[in-house]
């Protein structure tokens, strides 16, 4: 059992919960991180995936594989609904990014903030043509960048779906079929980042060559996926926070600390064809 294996943590009361953390790295160059946050139940099969996953990234092969589990008091788990999900499709990248900054703008994003990420993440975020680790932080105002290291970012982790949630995700997806896992990891770090205090607005696109579907995503709008965001073999990704610069410290706080549990579906649409 492996309940005798990872025995309950002092201390904390109820079932025992652990943020689980993966990183896999290449003379010091990040290859591929994912994070999970589950109940102990399930911890040997999470740490088994997320190594296999780390020691199998599909860039190039890892000189390092870091695993972190650090155990979470279950009464701290913040529950969160998963946001209403759209699809948006387009005739190229160039309208895909298009209607990304339309959709920033309306949810009230600068201008000047909007063609600053664009431009960051369309040369690689970090400088010398490298995708972060992380995710930049916008100024929604200005576009200054706030985040305190431009090649790491702020890296959300201690967000996971329940099981049961999960698989009802899984199959309304299935419908579209919508089956890549990276729907559903981007789709809970998205809920999470949503919920943070002082966002305005994420804007997404993989760092995965092969695919092309990113999204931008607001309290109001909702999880809206633009396919395609960026053109078939592209290897530069990366992710915008557009926040507002007064919550710095308690958005970065919110975004790696607080753990957060999605216990409940928000609406799936149909995937629709848009033309500027
Ligand atoms: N926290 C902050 N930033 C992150 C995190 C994280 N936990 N994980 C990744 N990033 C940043 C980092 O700069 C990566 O280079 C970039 O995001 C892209 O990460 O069909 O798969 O894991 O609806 O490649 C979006 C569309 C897929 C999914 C996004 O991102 C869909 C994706 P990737
Ligand atoms: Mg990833």
């Amino acid at each position: 059992m492996e309940r005798d294996i990872f025995p309950v943590v002092h201390g904390v009361r109820g079932k025992p919960f652990y943020s689980v953390r993966m990183r896999a790295s290449r003379h010091g160059r990040h290859l591929s991180g994912a994070e999970r946050l589950i109940p102990a139940s399930r911890l040997a099969a999470a740490v088994t995936a997320l190594l296999r996953r780390g020691v199998s990234s599909p860039v190039q092969q890892p000189d390092r594989v870091i695993l972190r589990v650090d155990p979470v008091a279950p009464r701290l788990l913040h529950p969160l609904s998963a946001l209403p999900i759209q699809t948006l499709k387009v005739s190229s990248p160039a309208q895909g990014r298009l209607l990304a900054s339309r959709l920033l703008q309306a949810s009230g994003v600068a201008p000047r903030a909007v063609r600053r990420a664009m431009r960051d993440l369309r040369r690689g975020a970090a400088g010398g043509g490298q995708c972060m680790r992380g995710a930049m932080l916008v100024d929604a105002q200005s576009g200054r960048r706030l985040e305190a290291d431009p090649q790491r970012g702020v890296r959300v982790s201690r967000v996971d779906w329940d099981a049961r949630v999960e698989r009802r995700l899984v199959k309304r997806l299935a419908r579209y079929g919508l089956t890549h896992h990276r729907l559903r990891e981007a789709l809970a770090l998205a809920s999470k980042v949503a919920a943070a205090p002082g966002m305005v607005a994420e804007l997404c696109w993989s760092d995965d060559p092969t695919y092309t579907t990113g999204y931008v995503s607001t309290p109001r709008l909702g999880y809206v996926r633009i396919a395609p965001l960026k053109a078939e073999g592209d290897p530069l990704g990366g992710r915008a926070f557009f926040i507002r610069a007064e919550s710095l410290s308690a958005c970065v706080a919110f975004l790696e600390r607080i753990p957060c549990r999605i216990v409940a579906l928000g609406s799936l649409t149909p995937p629709r064809t848009w033309r500027a």
